[in-house]
């Protein structure tokens, strides 16, 4: 593992010694960050590189695009692009790059996300985003993973191993239902 002079972004290595492919989380606001959050836990927890902005598809257009047009350049992988109110940013993004781009709609202001919701999910035809739950940052983060996983079989194995603890979790939990249900239990 090292550090790229001067970013702060950390590249890690694939099994095979290529360079782990990072994910761009973009978000239209400082205010969404604490559901971006969701996003930046699930890929730190696999150890998959991160670059986070600010980027506003209405208030810094230019930043944005140039954002997007040398992601690919730069060893992005995968752009998950959070927004409330009238989200255009995942779709602005997605415009201008082939990486795929995940959405993630963001509550704010007075409709539950459901503008934002629909902003992202009604792409037209030929610029397609996956569109996550509203404030569904942290499968967004997962579903980048699961995308890096297709080429790398270390992120492949861990994701694995991620699923297999979640069913262990669940099947305890099953356990637990099953025993303080039983006929016949604490009567
Ligand atoms: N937003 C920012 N630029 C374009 C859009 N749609 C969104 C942000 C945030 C909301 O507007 O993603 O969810 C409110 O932003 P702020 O900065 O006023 O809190």
């Amino acid at each position: 593992m090292s550090t790229l002079a001067g970013t702060g972004h950390l590249e890690r290595e694939k099994g095979d010694g290529s360079p782990m492919k990072s994910v761009g989380i973009v978000m239209g606001s400082a205010s969404d960050a604490s559901v971006m959050e969701g996003a930046i836990e699930a890929l730190r927890e696999f150890g998959v590189p991160l670059e986070v902005r600010v980027l506003s598809a209405h208030r810094t257009p230019d930043d944005a695009l140039a954002f997007a047009r040398d992601a690919a350049g730069r060893g992005i992988g995968v752009l998950i692009a959070g927004a409330g109110k009238a989200a255009h940013l995942a779709g602005v993004l997605a415009a201008v790059t082939s990486l795929p781009v995940i959405a993630v709609p963001i509550e704010s202001g007075g409709f539950g996300g459901l503008d934002a919701l629909l902003a992202m999910v009604q792409m037209p035809p030929g610029v397609p985003v996956a569109t996550v739950a509203v404030d569904g940052a942290r499968n967004a983060g997962l579903l980048a993973v699961r995308i890096l996983a297709l080429s790398d079989e270390g992120l492949a194995d861990a994701y694995r191993q991620f699923r297999d603890s979640m069913a262990a979790k669940v099947r305890a939990a099953d356990e637990g239902i099953r025993a303080r249900y039983a006929e016949g239990a604490g009567s």
